[in-house]
């Protein structure tokens, strides 16, 4: 046994930890894989300073000291939307303004972009009146306009509803957009695939077997994806630990999937702005067991713009090693749910001070993950 197990076994003996955490921890520093109950019992029993310490040896086992972070913007081109999500704070439903990019629009702002910028996430509402051409000459005229800008555009419920109205199958969808110049796609949409919590929090979206199916396909066709997960609304362990389980097994089937970014319900200006937002010790251990039950995930995002640049910093020591972007104040989602961050925008110098504080090591990378 090396240093770092009987470490973590003098820290167990002093933390009176029980004998399944000791198998859980044995598993950990082995690289075997948590069954479904270790997850649970994890997320309900595993004290917080423990699971950090297994996550990060996780962590380290794929990406060593690694922080990486990208210079990258997002384009929301509307927030008129066919669904109505109780989460969501940024449909015309529920938000006080309401926008309809017109395409000179688009192509303006991506002209206004520093030829450094590498990638431009594209995700938004589910517009009624658009449909795959659309969707399709928006990346061409992209493309044309910056051929080395990464194009990580369109979540699965997006391409779920352009697929539908334009009555083309998954797979013809998935090579007509390739084509027009989509790169990957963005980890939206999933929300939690535990379908009695998915109908009562957004019912009218598309389901979760559905968004699995589209990943799915999106990785046949050679375009790698995001996945996320809201967590901290009415969902149990078990539910989340579902969610979880679905998308290992997925992974373990494609190998196609770049990052998992777990994403913090906000509860500003929506209709669950009843419910409490979850504490910090939460959102660590929400960190903390994805990065150890995602064993084929390769990496484990924090999306600072949604849960504020001090968390996002702190998740690095819980299996983070992805900051996400620079994001240069291009989106409103979270915003407009209640993040600290009203402008989101961070220099590089200010992404490398806040990775190096915590003793990590900052990696400009592009969306391959290939240092820069
Ligand atoms: O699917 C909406 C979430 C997602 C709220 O792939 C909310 O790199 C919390 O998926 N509280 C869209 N979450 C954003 C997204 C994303 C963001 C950054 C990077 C990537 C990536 C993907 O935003 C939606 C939904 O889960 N969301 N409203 C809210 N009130
Ligand atoms: Fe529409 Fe997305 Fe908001 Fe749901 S979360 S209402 S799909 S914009």
């Amino acid at each position: 046994m090396n240093n770092k197990n009987e470490d973590l076994n003098l820290m167990m003996d002093s933390l009176d930890i029980s004998s399944p955490l000791k198998e859980i921890s044995a598993k950990v520093a082995n690289g075997i894989r948590l069954t479904p109950d270790e997850g649970i019992f994890l997320f309900s029993h595993a004290e917080l300073g423990f699971l950090g310490s297994l996550a990060n040896q996780a962590r380290i086992r794929k990406n060593g000291n690694n922080a990486y972070f990208i210079r990258n913007f997002h384009i929301e081109p509307t927030n008129i939307c066919v669904n109505r999500c109780r989460f969501c704070s940024y449909s015309h439903h529920f938000s006080h303004t309401q926008w309809e990019l017109t395409t000179e629009e688009i192509l303006d702002k991506v002209n206004q972009q520093d030829i450094a910028v590498r990638e431009l996430h594209i995700t938004g509402a589910v517009h009624p009146d658009r449909d795959i051409k659309y969707y399709g000459d928006l990346l061409k005229q992209i493309k044309a306009l910056r051929p080395n800008l990464h194009l990580k555009a369109y979540s699965a419920v997006e391409l779920d509803y352009m697929f539908r109205k334009s009555d083309i199958s998954v797979d013809d969808g998935m090579e007509f957009l390739k084509a027009s110049g989509l790169d990957s796609i963005p980890g939206g949409g999933a929300e939690i695939f535990d379908e009695s919590i998915r109908n009562q929090i957004c019912g009218m979206k598309s389901k979760g077997s559905r968004w699995l199916e589209i990943h799915q396909a999106a990785h046949r066709h050679g375009i790698p994806s995001n996945a996320t997960m809201l967590y901290g609304h009415i969902e149990n362990y078990a539910q989340r630990i579902d969610h979880l389980e679905k998308l290992r097994n997925l992974q373990d089937i494609t190998g196609g999937f770049n990052a998992f970014i777990p994403l913090k319900f906000r509860n500003a200006n929506n209709e669950m702005s009843d419910i409490a937002e979850v504490s910090v010790v939460e959102d660590m251990k929400m960190y903390a067991v994805a990065r150890i039950y995602l064993d084929n995930f390769p990496h484990l995002k924090a999306y600072w713009p949604a849960v504020g640049r001090k968390l996002a910093q702190v998740a690095l020591s819980f299996g983070v090693d992805d900051m996400d972007g620079t994001i240069n104040d291009s989106t409103r989602i979270y915003s407009l749910a209640g993040a600290e961050d009203q402008n989101p925008r961070m220099t590089v110098s200010e992404m490398k001070e806040l990775i190096s504080e915590v003793k990590r090591v900052p990696v400009e990378r592009d969306s391959f993950y290939n240092r820069i």
